[in-house]
């Protein structure tokens, strides 16, 4: 039963089938409600959203307010008005975005580096042909070289990324040299990764930029630095260390918590500490501690970007997304978490509390009040590892009732851009020209990047699943990042079978043809780094005009819910992708603002943000802007958007089924 330590008495949870369409996430959070547990879903129903705020119309830039624009009063005590104001709270928003995957590529080109110098023996170099790669693209001498020296001259231009002031980042030069000139016209190409995010801090403190215009310039920049600074270098040095991903199969959702196992949850977005855990687990050293204690081995599974990158690599099972974390614990079933950076609920303390579970957090940067913190550097990694194993095992004789839910699901992930290109091309011939070919000839629609997280008060998880399937029966490839891939891959559409199940005809036959599911995860949420790398492979490709904006292609995040989804969509948009939003941009108090992010983003980036909280409205969407994508580029043809029902479906499977399916 919960403690004295609980949350403040939760809210009854109305109708538990209302906050989730995952049946292990109902049976949970029915479990948290009887025993009196407090979760992001009860507490989601409690708070009323102020309607100010979600406009983005409220600022606390400085002590004349907190000022709250309404139809009686337009302007702040400074004179700023709604747009001056929902404008500077969007900036901060996307400042704030990159920061965080920005950060968390810093720690990694840290560690790289000490990597390289010999300065700590945890980590190595598992892919030296990307290493090499790198390196000649990075210009940096490797002939007759140790790749130590090559790494540590990798890892040195890595890092003067964030403190570079001038020159400008250098993987911009990887886009297509047409976005480039877009970019160089505009002025938005980032001078550095960290300047970019103190010029935003910087110009939207009281009495600085007050233009709408100028403040989504300098945001374009923070959003680029980004993508193709912060999030691609950690995506990179993260494939060096701990290997570029390739198909794997795992399995998916909170029944993959084994109950005559330890069960240790890795949680977070950085896979520095996580890479050890799973080391560390697998030790036979802690199995036969595990087995000393009663338990038949040590189970790591993971929660919402750690997982995704565990699973990329080492096909470690996800036991869920983002809305889970808390979910996990309900079970009574985990003896430890580990947590990273970001995404973290400062709850978790509280419903470990009602249970045995260790709540560890690891990083200088994000602790916890009632964790136990183990703080985890480059230098004492796998040390530290040692220790939460070894703490989740004396935990696991403590765990008493528990109830973990049946539902899991198979799935297959690690589609990075090497391995897309593999797949389609061959191992001596990697190319996009198979992928480029059916677009052209129509078998393939168009390409949708669907990214992002689980939002509570939406009934996470409905949103991913209705879009997805319907953007696949309409011959539109997905690929998927972040809690987006979790989401989906609950609904088993991450299996090659989803082609047969739930795809249209065409994408159908190609999937087929080349053994893929209908639906690629790509990886964590720095990964959509790798979305650039893949629109700009199509577009260098050939066949398909000469810049991401002339793909047929489009993105959307359905359920976001980080300022870094945020960063995301500015960095799609500008990189010319068509993004759309599913909850509402807490944009809406700036009229203008919505006009400019809506339609001007248009005219000036070839990409721009789309909106609408209806479900079955967004693919639509998407679907009618690659339609028009085809025709500018002169390969559509007749094919319309078939709007499958239930029957439609059945009929589909149907005919899957003689194929032995
Ligand atoms: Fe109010 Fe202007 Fe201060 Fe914002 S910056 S709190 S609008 S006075
Ligand atoms: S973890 S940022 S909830 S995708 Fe990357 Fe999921 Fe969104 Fe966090």
């Amino acid at each position: 039963m919960a403690d004295e330590k609980t949350l403040d008495k939760p809210e009854k949870i109305d109708k538990p089938k209302k906050h989730s369409v995952d049946q292990a996430s109902v049976e949970m959070i029915k479990k948290a409600e009887s025993e009196g547990i407090s979760t992001a879903f009860a507490r989601r129903q409690a708070i009323k959203p102020c309607g100010i705020g979600a406009a983005g119309i409220c600022c606390r830039l400085c002590n004349m307010g907190p000022c709250r624009i309404t139809p009686k009063n337009p302007f702040g005590v400074c004179g700023a008005d709604a747009d001056t104001i929902a404008a500077r709270n969007f900036a901060r928003m996307i400042a704030a975005g990159s920061a965080a995957h920005s950060d968390h590529a810093r720690d990694v080109a840290h560690t790289f580096l000490k990597m390289a110098r010999g300065e700590t023996a945890d980590y190595e170099i598992k892919d030296s042909f990307k290493l090499l790669t790198l390196a000649q693209e990075l210009g940096v001498d490797v002939d007759d070289r140790p790749i130590e020296k090559i790494a540590e001259d990798v890892g040195k231009i890595c890092l003067k990324q964030f403190g570079e002031q001038e020159e400008g980042i250098v993987f911009i030069n990887r886009a297509p040299k047409k976005r480039q000139e877009i970019w160089r016209s505009l002025g938005v190409v980032p001078r550095g990764i960290d300047v970019e995010v103190v010029d935003i801090m910087h110009r939207t403190s009281m009495g600085t930029d007050a233009d709408m215009k100028s403040l989504m310039i300098a945001s374009t920049r923070a959003a680029l630095a980004d993508g193709w600074g912060g999030s691609m270098i950690a995506s990179d040095l993260q494939d060096i260390m701990f290997g570029t991903p390739e198909p794997v199969r795992s399995k998916v959702n909170l029944g993959v918590l084994e109950q005559d196992q330890v069960n240790v949850l890795v949680h977070g977005h950085n896979p520095l500490v996580s890479e050890m855990v799973v080391k560390v687990a697998q030790s036979p050293e802690m199995i036969e501690k595990a087995k000393a204690v009663g338990a038949k081995g040590i189970n790591v599974a993971g929660i919402c970007c750690t997982a995704n990158e565990v699973l990329m690599r080492h096909g470690i099972p996800v036991a869920g997304h983002f809305t889970q974390q808390e979910l996990a614990i309900t079970t009574g079933a985990v003896e430890g978490m580990v947590v990273d950076v970001q995404c973290i609920m400062p709850s978790l303390p509280n419903v470990s509390d009602c249970f045995h579970t260790k709540i560890y957090t690891t990083s200088p940067q994000a602790q916890i009040p009632g964790a136990i913190h183990v703080e985890t550097g480059a230098k004492n990694a796998e040390e530290m590892a040692k220790k939460i194993i070894q703490g989740a095992i004396e935990n696991y004789p403590r765990r008493k009732k528990f109830q973990i839910p049946d539902d899991e699901v198979d799935l297959i992930a690690g589609f990075s851009h090497e391995t897309i290109n593999y797949m389609l091309g061959g191992s001596f011939r990697g190319s996009y020209r198979p992928l480029n070919d059916n677009v052209i000839n129509g078998k393939i629609r168009g390409v949708a990047g669907v990214v992002g997280c689980s939002l509570p008060g939406v009934t996470p998880d409905s949103t991913h699943r209705e879009l997805v399937r319907e953007l696949i029966a309409n011959d539109v490839l997905v690929i998927q990042s972040g809690c987006a891939a979790i989401a989906c891959a609950k609904d088993s559409l991450l299996l090659p079978e989803a082609a047969l199940k739930y795809a249209g005809k065409g994408l159908r036959e190609v999937c087929e043809a080349v053994g893929i599911p209908p639906v690629l995860h790509t990886g964590a949420c720095v990964d959509n780094s790798r979305l650039l790398i893949e629109a700009t492979a199509m577009v260098n490709e050939g066949g398909l005009g000469d810049d991401i904006s002339d793909l047929p292609a489009a993105g959307a995040c359905p359920e976001w819910m980080s300022e870094k989804a945020l960063a995301i969509g500015q960095y799609f948009v500008a990189s010319g992708v068509y993004t759309l939003f599913g909850p509402p941009l807490q944009t809406s108090g700036s009229p203008a603002l919505e006009e400019l992010l809506f339609k001007g983003f248009e005219e000036i980036f070839g990409g721009k943000w789309a909106h609408t909280s209806e479900p079955a409205k967004m693919a639509p969407m998407m679907i009618d802007h690659i339609n028009k994508k085809r025709e500018a580029l002169g390969i559509h043809e007749k094919k319309e958007r078939i709007l499958y029902d239930m029957a439609m479906r059945r009929d589909i499977e149907g005919q899957a089924r003689p194929h032995g399916h």
